[in-house]
């Protein structure tokens, strides 16, 4: 008998829930970075084994400040998460609750599922006696599932975590073919590797200011041509995702279009374009307009 089923990846922004879901399923679909909120859409990514099918939900952070439009959708997106899976997997990362975590536990109160608390970046904690004890003290907390020390980017422990996740997902056939590992399109996942090398070289602010939108995708036989447009808010955005003598620009192509053959197992010829759309993160119409829809 085999099992098939849908697991949501929460916890606060930054804590490693897209760095955990690539190495959960052996390859990288979902961008990180070590700013919060990298992550703005809902991305599956399908693991399956001879015990059967583990769908991640990997999702934008929960964010407790709801000021924009950008943030009142990744709040939406995060909560729906936790009504359509048959497993949670909450990641922290780090051996000490947060106050944000309160907010999460009013949540989770009311959740049917199994918890799993996942408590990530251990490499950075080699010393057990800091782990352990907050082991101990969670369980007094909240009837967790189980608590499972792990490292997402070294791979410490995954094996485990995935034998417990696959342990409690219902019994069923796999809902997606076995070579599938994400539901996303490569077109949607282009224009997100581009997006992560602007928001990895880009400083604080702007990468809540961007977006990236694909003109062109078309996969010849030896290579895939690829247009995009990165669209900013204003004009001095676009002087600096531009750079010194185009700079900047040409550094984030070569790093994408780098990553984007490695995902493709092909040539890639990248065009970036950039462009301003006034006021676009903070316009609901503007959002669904760049493809930034509940779906
Ligand atoms: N040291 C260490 N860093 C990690 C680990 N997992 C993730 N990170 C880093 O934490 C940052 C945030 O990761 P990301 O997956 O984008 O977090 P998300 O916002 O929860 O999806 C990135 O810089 C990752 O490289 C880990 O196990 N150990
Ligand atoms: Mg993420």
């Amino acid at each position: 008998m085999t099992k098939a089923g849908y697991v949501g990846l929460i916890g606060r922004p930054n804590v490693g829930k897209s760095t955990l879901l690539n190495h959960l399923i052996g390859q990288k679909i979902s961008i990180t970075s070590r700013r919060p909120q990298t992550t703005r859409h809902r991305i599956l990514g399908i693991r399956t084994t001879e015990g059967g099918q583990a769908i991640y939900v990997d999702t934008p952070g929960l964010d407790a400040s709801e000021r924009r439009a950008m943030n009142r959708y990744l709040n939406r997106t995060a909560q729906s998460v936790l009504a359509g899976v048959d497993v949670v997997v909450w990641v922290v990362d780090r051996p000490a609750w947060q106050p944000e975590d309160a907010l999460l536990f009013e949540r989770l109160k009311a959740v049917p599922m199994p918890i799993i608390l996942a408590i990530n970046k251990v490499d950075k904690y080699p010393d057990k006696s800091v782990v352990l004890p907050f082991l101990q003290a969670a369980l007094d907390r909240f009837p967790f599932a189980e608590l499972i020390p792990v490292s997402a980017l070294r791979d410490i422990n995954l094996d485990r975590l995935e034998a417990s996740i696959m342990q409690r997902l219902p019994e069923g056939e796999p809902i997606f073919t076995q070579e599938q590992i994400t539901d996303r399109s490569l077109r949607f996942l282009a224009a997100e590797f581009i997006r992560e090398k602007l928001t990895r070289s880009l400083d604080q602010e702007l990468p809540h200011a961007l977006t990236v939108e694909i003109e062109q995708f078309r996969e010849d036989p030896a290579i895939t041509r690829i247009s995009a447009v990165i669209w900013v808010e204003r004009e001095g955005q676009k002087v600096i995702v531009i750079g010194k003598k185009g700079e900047m620009l040409k550094k984030i192509g070569q790093q994408a279009r780098l990553a984007l053959e490695k995902l493709l197992g092909q040539k890639v010829y990248l065009n970036l374009w950039v462009k301003v759309k006034k006021g676009w993160s903070d316009n609901a119409r503007a959002l669904q307009g760049l493809g930034y829809h509940d779906d």
